[in-house]
């Protein structure tokens, strides 16, 4: 077991764990060369595309790189990262013992752009048949509380599964009037660069935007457990099984009574959770007036909550 008896109860109960100072300085520096040359290579990119997602104004001297897609398959570091046994193997201790890669990100947070993630569960975006899948947070820089660190609600992948949908489109977050009760609660995810976290898929987390001096890199990959099949998505069985990693593929899917929402129809056009989540913030005035949006600085919201 990679994991101690303790982390296995500690994430069984609150639903995330971080493990400080996991990876070592090869790695992140490895890690490190690899973003900047993925945001290098975005300089001749002036709109998103299969490989970047890309904000408002970007340009060579004022990048807007918010989102390498599938990193995994864009660069070998991140290939190696995704497969190696210090990330998949407290994956498989906390999965039960199988592993199949889903997914990968890596989400840059630029400074004092407006990066802000809504709260919102992964669940939301994509229902299985059981929920033994989660996402592994890779800190690539220090993550502190000004750079729109991840926040989690600790115990909520427990509670209710929340709609995601606004006059009915998905557009990916939570309205925080559901979560009033327990904002307060929220735990901001700080560590040094080279921790990971790992969290449930039905935890209720987000981030605030980039109050910082620089741009906070997070690379994330989802796993699930072999048994877990997607409910809402077209796949290919042999490409599926390409990504096991631990176990042995099987066509019998493990099935929950679990609460699901299909997360569907979009907003037309989205390619990501920044333009799905968009048509929140626009509405951010009448969910600020019943609780903090995640667009508020770290100040605002404590004054607020
Ligand atoms: O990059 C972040 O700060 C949060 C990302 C996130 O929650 C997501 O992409 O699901």
């Amino acid at each position: 077991m990679a994991l101690s008896a303790e982390q296995i109860l500690f994430y069984r109960a609150n639903g995330y764990l971080v493990l400080e100072g996991h990876l070592g300085p090869d790695t992140v520096a490895a890690l490190r060369r690899a973003c900047d040359e993925m945001v290098a290579a975005a300089d001749s990119v002036d709109r998103s595309n299969k490989v970047y997602d890309i904000g408002a104004g970007h340009s060579p001297e004022s990048r807007r790189v918010r989102r390498v897609k599938d990193p995994h398959l864009q660069h070998d570091t991140f290939g190696a990262l995704m497969r190696a046994p210090e990330i998949v193997d407290p994956v498989a201790d906390l999965l039960g013992g199988t592993v199949r890669f889903d997914h990968g990100k890596l989400n840059f947070k630029p400074a004092g752009a407006d990066s802000a993630i809504e709260w919102h569960q992964d669940w939301a975006f994509y229902p299985h048949s059981n929920d033994d899948l989660l996402a592994v947070g890779v800190m690539i820089e220090d993550c502190t509380e000004d750079n729109g660190p991840l926040m989690v609600l600790p115990g909520s992948h427990r509670g209710p599964v929340y709609d995601h949908h606004r006059d009915g489109i998905f557009i990916g977050a939570i309205d925080p009037v559901e979560l009033k009760e327990a904002l307060p609660s929220a735990v901001t995810l700080t560590a040094p660069a080279g921790s990971i976290s790992l969290h449930h898929v039905r935890m209720v987390h987000g981030s605030r935007a980039n109050h910082g001096a620089s741009t906070r890199p997070l690379l994330l990959f989802s796993y699930m457990a072999v048994d877990a099949f997607p409910l809402f998505e077209t796949w290919d069985l042999a490409e599926f099984d390409s990504r096991i990693l631990r176990g042995q593929p099987t066509k019998v899917p493990r099935q929950l009574a679990l609460p699901v929402r299909i997360p569907h129809p979009r907003v037309p056009e989205a390619d990501s959770i920044f333009d799905d989540q968009a048509s929140a913030r626009r509405a951010a005035n009448s969910l600020a007036a019943a609780g903090p949006t995640l667009a508020q600085t770290p100040a605002q919201v404590r004054a607020e909550t």
